[in-house]
Formats: C-alpha cells, sequence, structure tokens
C-alpha cells in the first residue's frame, strides 16, 4: 500500500482548518508547529507543512499527492492538477480597489494606469479579456499602501472584510475573483482506493456540516 502525502499550508489563515478538517476524518497525527512532515498513525497518509504559494507544484509535479490551498494559489501558478473537493473555509474575493476620491469611473480608466499586486497571472488574464492595457506592478505584499504613497494608481489584491481597504482609504472598484479552500490532487492519483477513502471522509465531514 503506498503511503500517500497531502501537502497543507504551514501557517496562516488555511492552516487550523485544514488540520481540523483531517482530524474530522478521523485522522489521527501530531501537530507539532516546528515539523515540516508528519505521519499520520491510522492511515498511510503524510502531511507536509509548506508555504501555500509551493503547494500547487508540489501537486502537480507528485511530489504531494495531494494538496489544501486557496483556488487563487492555483490559478496563480497556473499548475495542471486536478480540483477534488471545495471545502468551504479560506473564502474571499480578488478585485481591484481604488483610491476613495480617485477619478477612475469605469474599467477603461484603468488603460496606462499603474495597478499593484501579487497576483499578475491572475490580473493580466482579466484586463486582456477587457481589452484593458495597464501597468502591473508586482509586489510580494503590503499591496494596500501602493496608491497612499504614490506608487500606483489601483490595486488588486485579495479582500475578505475590506477592512484593510478602507483603513487604507480605498475602496472597491471591480471583483475579479472568488476564492476557497480546495483539495487537489495529482492527475495520477485518482484511481488510488486510499484517496477515494479519504475523499469519501472529507465529504462526509462536509456534509455533516452544512
Ligand atoms: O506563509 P504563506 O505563504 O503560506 O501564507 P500567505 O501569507 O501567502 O497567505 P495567508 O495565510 O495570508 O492566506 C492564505 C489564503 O487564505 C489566501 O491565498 C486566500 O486563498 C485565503 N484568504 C481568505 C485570504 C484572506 N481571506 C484575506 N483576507 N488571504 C489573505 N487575506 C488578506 C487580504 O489580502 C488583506 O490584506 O487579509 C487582509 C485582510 O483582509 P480584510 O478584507 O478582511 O481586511
Ligand atoms: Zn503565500
Amino acid at each position: 500500500m503506498k503511503t500517500l502525502k497531502i501537502a497543507i499550508q504551514k501557517s496562516g489563515r488555511l492552516n487550523e482548518k485544514s488540520v481540523e478538517i483531517l482530524k474530522n476524518c478521523g485522522l489521527s497525527f501530531e501537530n507539532y508547529k516546528s515539523s515540516l512532515i508528519s505521519t499520520v498513525q491510522n492511515f498511510p497518509l503524510e502531511i507536509l507543512f509548506l508555504r501555500d504559494d509551493d503547494i500547487p507544484e508540489y501537486v502537480q509535479d507528485g511530489i504531494a499527492d495531494l494538496g489544501i490551498v486557496g483556488e487563487n494559489v492555483i490559478t496563480e501558478t497556473k499548475a495542471g492538477v486536478e480540483y477534488l473537493q471545495r471545502l468551504g473555509f479560506g473564502k474571499c474575493t480578488l478585485k481591484i480597489a481604488i483610491q476613495t476620491g480617485s477619478n477612475i469611473e469605469k474599467l477603461e480608466d484603468l488603460n496606462g494606469k499603474a495597478i499593484a499586486t501579487s497576483y499578475p497571472v491572475i490580473l493580466e488574464k482579466f484586463l486582456t479579456e477587457k481589452g484593458i492595457k495597464s501597468d502591473i506592478r508586482t509586489i510580494s505584499g503590503s499591496v494596500e499602501i501602493g496608491p497612499g504613497l504614490g506608487l500606483s494608481d489601483a490595486i488588486f489584491d485579495i479582500v475578505s472584510t475590506g477592512g484593510t481597504l478602507k483603513s487604507n482609504g480605498l475602496k472597491p472598484f471591480a471583483d475579479v475573483m472568488s476564492s476557497e479552500a480546495v483539495l487537489i490532487g495529482n492527475k495520477s492519483i485518482l484511481d488510488n482506493p486510499e484517496v477515494a477513502e479519504l475523499l469519501q471522509r472529507i465529504r462526509s465531514v462536509l456534509s455533516a456540516k452544512s
């Protein structure tokens, strides 16, 4: 029997719920903050704790068989993986936002404007579909401070409550993509009976909740 590997976020917004759903499936494992790998005692499974950005590629390349990660990260990395199950947590929307007093009123007004983001692939695809050419500035974090500092005219980022936009003098302008955590799998493991068993357990945990 092959020992499967599942990659989940090491720390951050998806870690706790990812651990919780696996534990609710009856899997027994240690969740030490310092270890990068944990062996499940009662199922042929190892858990890898990774940065979320690395998860889609690990699953695509078969280093992990399964993964739990936000759809936004899968789309941004363009990884070739199978979507097995939406998990109902980590919900958010990726939005373009502008300054409260901005004179940007319609999408076409973004032509020639600088947009700061950590998600250039998703943004580029959206703008291309709309026939808009903006100057996409890729930065790795804190994109919300860009317009206030004069670094960009708009931003494209994840929004959940909208509190961060508000406190930086920004307001939502256009919704581009909604996202939630999903279970993904490597294309070669779909017929594996242990994967089927795990998927069935995850689905009964989810339906017991709803
Ligand atoms: O360290 P690692 O690389 O693993 O983690 P990370 O820092 O890249 O990601 P993390 O833990 O912040 O988020 C993991 C995933 O959670 C994201 O890829 C999304 O799929 C999902 N998610 C859900 C969110 C949010 N909600 C969210 N609100 N990710 C980020 N945010 C940010 C948002 O960008 C804003 O800056 O949280 C801030 C607060 O949002 P508001 O609107 O509630 O104020
Ligand atoms: Zn990340």
